[in-house]
């Protein structure tokens, strides 16, 4: 009797033996042929090469072995579980790389109602083949399913459970000594989600992520007072004095942020089919009035729009991983809004799309936001619908009334939503032809931009009429790119040049910025400057000091303003140096940097990733709640309440 038992277990154990190798080879040759095809990963040279053939393997053996710690009909189960589960990892992570250009982190995952509110995106973002991704998981179900597949009883045999994991760990600690070999601190620096994927593949990259992201959130409660002294000693020396010749130029006028989505700076004078694309916008440069920064950079990472919002209204950085709105909503601030409020301003956002995407109607009440226009205030026609809300024109034009019922002086943001990913528009609404490099969104993304162009025209012409051009300071700004990486291609027609890393750092993260102050002289600025910058010289502008403030920026027309622009990842751009990736290059020539320079670039380069990780330590930690300036008073949250605000109208008296 035993024996048969054995026997039985014994024939099991090898039928599943040959499944479960099957379903290996099956999910590293996927996984392999994903990551080769899916991602742009920039992977070089043989090592390299070898490292991404080799990462799913270890991971597929050490998770898919986990089954063999199950008995019986179990233990296919849990192969076909687990299988499914990376399966579905896999393909979430393509999609999110098709729109975001970026892998999936946790943190994104409690963006829930992002990914619902994405949904016209998403049917966007599939392709016709993607039912490939699971074809494998279907050839699996057919083995499995056309066998008579017994359970046993017997003991659970970890050995053969551990010798499958085992060889699996042993394939991917040598991954990782080899990845470490040629990319150092690969896990320790983690500025970038493309090297962890490239190097140790998409599994390891989850478990990573996972790690990185509880660590965050155990940072908070870890984090004390003295945590702050640091921050203040770096701010204070980080600190630029105003210039005397700005300072206090805006003192006592409304400020109109005007957010513009997704407009790059290659836009400005761009002609396509003979027209210009953006004709209100370029007549803006050369606008005497008008101050335009030609060398200005969008600091934006994963929360893009909200990175954007993020990074201006606090000169604080965005977070690495993740956006801060949807993980640090909750989080003490000395936002721009609470600061004018103190000031006897009225805030207000008005951006037609749910209230809660971004988690913006919880983080605005941190910022001390009075008002918040979204969705809800506008009529919502269906024929004038863009995938995240109403399109510019009547949001603008349904933005008055509102706009209107504010007491001045005001603090009010315009977040517009129709030049957005995938850049589809109504033919008949459209009024230039696309371009012509045959890759879809890049093609679009000159129409919508028309569109927003129009758009704004209309606006101004409003505050012209209404008076407010002559009392209000206008600041407007590209939030971050339009056209991610994944469409280099097309836009080597479009800029009619190669894409080095040297031109997608320096030239594709430009975004236009604009400053117009009633009886201030404009004209072009050439100074280097990113949103970080923002609010210090906002502030400066309106005659508000901002020393006692941790603003990781500093004002752009101040004499000290530093020029050395950080992005998330730790890449820069000055004046002199850009560095991309670890390399570094003549901003003027875009060649390698000359050898004699290569120190200054480092300390340069230091600088940076000190201000990132202090930046990070201030949200991880909510060390603001630590900090307070003098005459600053502490947000109260629970005064704000926006549910009223799409009702304002009705009112018969508004205060
Ligand atoms: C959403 C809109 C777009 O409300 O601001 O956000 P984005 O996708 O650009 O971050
Ligand atoms: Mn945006």
């Amino acid at each position: 009797m035993r024996r048969i038992h054995e026997q039985l277990e014994e024939r099991i154990r090898s039928q599943f033996g040959v499944f479960f190798l099957i379903a290996v080879v099956m999910l590293w040759m996927k996984t392999y042929l994903v990551q080769v095809t899916q991602f742009d990963l920039g992977v070089q040279g043989i090592l390299q090469q070898f490292l991404l053939l080799m990462n799913p393997l270890g991971s597929a053996l050490i998770i898919l072995g986990m089954a063999w710690l199950f008995r019986g009909r179990r233990r296919y189960a849990a192969l076909m579980a687990l299988y499914f589960f990376l399966s579905f990892l896999l393909f979430a992570n393509v999609m999110y790389y098709r729109f975001f250009n970026d892998f999936i982190t946790l943190p994104t995952l409690f963006q829930t109602q992002n990914f619902g509110d994405v949904s016209g995106s998403i049917t966007a973002l599939l392709n016709p083949y993607d039912f490939m991704f699971f074809i494998d998981f279907a050839v699996l179900m057919i083995l499995l399913f056309s066998k008579h597949i017994k359970s046993a009883e017997g003991t659970v045999k970890r050995r053969a459970a551990l010798t499958f994991m085992g060889i699996g760990l042993v394939i991917s600690g040598l991954n990782l000594a080899l990845a470490e070999s040629d990319r150092p601190q690969l896990l320790t620096r983690g500025f970038d989600r493309n090297y962890i994927v490239k190097y140790l593949g998409m599994y390891n990259y989850a478990v990573y992520d996972a790690v990185q992201s509880t660590k965050a959130s155990a940072q908070r409660v870890l984090a004390d007072s003295n945590d702050i002294t640091e921050v203040v000693n770096f701010t204070n020396s980080n600190h630029a004095e105003p210039n005397p010749k700005y300072f206090g130029k805006a003192e006592g006028m409304n400020v109109i942020l005007i957010h513009l989505e997704s407009i790059q700076e290659f836009l400005i004078d761009y002609e396509l089919h003979g027209e210009e694309v953006t004709p209100f916008l370029n007549s803006l440069t050369k606008d005497k009035n008008m101050m335009y920064f030609d060398n200005f950079f969008h600091q934006t990472a994963q929360g893009k729009t909200s990175d954007a919002e993020f990074i201006l209204s606090n000169s604080l950085y965005g977070l690495p991983q993740g956006s801060a709105f949807t993980m640090k909503g909750m989080n003490t601030y000395q936002a721009a809004p609470a600061i004018l409020g103190q000031e006897g301003y009225t805030s207000a956002v008005f951006h037609p799309n749910t209230g809660s995407f971004w988690n913006r109607n919880e983080i605005y009440k941190s910022f001390g936001y009075n008002h918040f226009f979204d969705a809800s205030s506008y009529e919502m026609d269906p024929e004038q619908l863009a995938d995240y809300g109403l399109m510019d024109k009547p949001f603008f034009e349904q933005s008055i009334p509102y706009l209107e019922t504010l007491p001045q002086p005001f603090y009010a943001k315009f977040i517009s939503v129709t030049h957005h990913y995938p850049f589809s528009m109504d033919q008949d609404k459209t009024t230039i032809e696309p371009h012509i490099t045959g890759d879809q969104s890049v093609d679009d993304y000159f129409q919508t931009a028309r569109y927003a162009d129009e758009a704004l025209e209309q606006f101004f012409a409003y505050l012209k009429e209404s008076g407010l051009y002559d009392n209000s300071m206008i600041i407007m700004y590209g939030d971050h790119y339009g056209i991610s990486q994944n469409h280099d291609a097309a836009m080597e027609e479009v800029l009619e040049k190669e894409v080095t890393p040297f031109v997608s750092k320096s030239e594709l993260q430009r975004v236009p910025f604009f400053i117009r102050v009633p009886g201030m002289e404009g004209g072009i600025n050439h100074s280097y400057g990113g949103q970080i910058d923002i609010l210090p010289t906002i502030l400066h502008l309106l005659g508000k000091e901002t020393k006692d403030y941790i603003h990781f920026g500093t004002d752009l027309l101040s004499k000290e303003h530093d020029e050395v622009v950080p992005f998330r990842n730790g890449d820069f751009v000055s004046p002199t140096v850009t560095a991309v990736d670890g390399d570094y290059y003549d901003t003027e020539t875009g060649l390698p940097l000359d050898e004699s320079k290569i120190e200054e670039a480092k300390k340069y380069h230091e600088v940076v990733e000190y201000k990132l990780q202090l930046s990070d330590r201030v949200v991880n930690g909510d060390l603001l709640r630590f900090h307070s300036p003098d005459a600053f008073e502490p947000v109260d949250r629970s005064e704000y309440d926006y549910s009223l605000d799409a009702s304002r109208l009705d009112d018969e008296e508004v205060e």
